[in-house]
């Protein structure tokens, strides 16, 4: 049970009202309290409960269950506007510098090694954060990303614990500098309970991968950022952002100054054939500067959209102080109607489209590198 006095606590000296959960609700235990909105004081829900009033629905939510800390409760309880000014404040180049770097890059990039990789990903049962399944395809994950880190033994990888079994992973380039950019996708997926088929193609292995290539073109290319950069795969984001909560609550706690964090959830479905950047829950100035980028190594302007609460990880980087944004494969009404079911599957993957989110993660990488 999940019902603690310290958010209680917490709830009562933030004058916020939880709901409290029903006698029935908690005599089921294992309940957690998720948000919807800024609005919403806290449900108390089962995990089913996540899945079949929540995502199969495409309500997003944050399981604030294991959040302690004031500062990230209150920024999820206020407007993107109410909190600017409270999210670190980096200034971003207006142009892009380094284009022929990039491009002598990009041009290593292929779907080749990614269509193996999604092939391994999707054969998993499910990716369910609490299925023995999504543990393994961690693991494998764990394995393949250090596989390709060997490349340049510069670069380390670790995984970082969380409350359940799933790890998330975090592949390190360091830089001249501390200074951090990020580039992340999750590697759960979900269809409902943890043992239901969830191949998880597009949501979101396809982000997965697509870090992935950018990684190994990084490597095998010898990169030398100024900059330190990082790939994070982050577990448990379907249960509400569960893992990359963790890490950006760690990032805050030891002070690590990020610069940019641009979130990838799925890249695999495009019939606009343009990626979309998203503008809820995220930086303005990082935005900005990613659709100048975007709009340079994918060949054109991207689409603007937008997602509503809890849509992925980029919050739990925005709800920490960290300036985060958020490319995606299409606009939201037009996303891929088959996320959340049995039939995201490997066959379904457009990989032109992934290949268009692989150059504009490299081209990101370098040009942020140098900030
Ligand atoms: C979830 O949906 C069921 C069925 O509509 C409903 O009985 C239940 O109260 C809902 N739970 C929450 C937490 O909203
Ligand atoms: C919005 C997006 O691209 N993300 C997908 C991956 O997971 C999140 C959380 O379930 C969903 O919003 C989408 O399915």
């Amino acid at each position: 049970m999940h019902f603690s006095t310290a958010v209680v606590a917490l709830a009562a000296s933030l004058q916020i009202t939880y709901a409290a959960p029903s006698e029935k609700l908690v005599r089921e235990s294992s309940l957690r309290l998720i948000k919807t909105s800024e609005d919403d004081p806290g449900q108390w829900v089962t995990e089913e409960e996540k899945y079949e009033n929540f995502t199969a629905k495409k309500i997003g939510f944050i399981d604030i269950t294991e959040i302690r800390d004031v500062d990230v409760l209150s920024r999820l309880s206020k407007t993107d506007a109410e909190n600017a000014a409270s999210i670190q404040a980096v200034t971003y180049p207006s142009k892009v510098e380094h284009v022929d770097e990039a491009e002598g890059l990009i041009s290593k990039a292929s779907s080749t090694n990614p269509q193996s990789w999604l092939r391994t990903l999707t054969n998993y049962n499910t990716r369910h954060y609490q299925s023995s399944t999504g543990t393994q395809a961690a693991t494998w994950l764990f394995n393949t990303v250090k596989s390709v880190a060997s490349a340049n033994s510069a670069i380390t990888v670790r995984q970082v614990t969380h409350s359940f079994n799933q790890p998330s992973i975090i592949a390190t380039l360091p830089g001249t500098t501390d200074d951090l950019i990020i580039v992340g996708a999750h590697l759960d997926s979900t269809t409902g309970s943890s043992s239901s088929r969830s191949p998880g193609a597009d949501d979101n292995g396809s982000g997965s991968v697509t870090i992935l290539e950018a990684l190994r073109v990084l490597a095998e290319g010898g990169y030398k950022p100024k900059n330190t950069i990082e790939f994070h795969w982050y577990g448990g984001e379907e249960g509400g952002l569960l893992g990359s909560k963790d890490v950006y609550s760690q990032y805050k706690t030891q002070n690590k100054n990020v610069l940019a964090f641009v979130n990838q959830d799925m890249t695999g479905y495009s019939p606009s054939g343009k990626v979309a950047v998203y503008t809820d829950y995220v930086d303005s100035a990082l935005t900005s500067y990613v659709r100048v980028v975007a709009t340079q190594y994918t060949g054109s302007a991207p689409s603007s959209s937008k997602c509503g609460y809890g849509c992925s990880d980029h919050a739990s980087a925005n709800s920490n102080g960290f300036p985060a944004a958020f490319v995606n494969e299409e606009v939201f009404e037009n996303s891929n109607p088959n996320i959340h079911t049995s039939r995201d599957t490997y066959d379904s993957i457009q990989w032109d489209s992934v290949l268009r989110h692989i150059k504009f993660t490299v081209g990101f990488l370098v040009e942020a590198s140098y900030i």
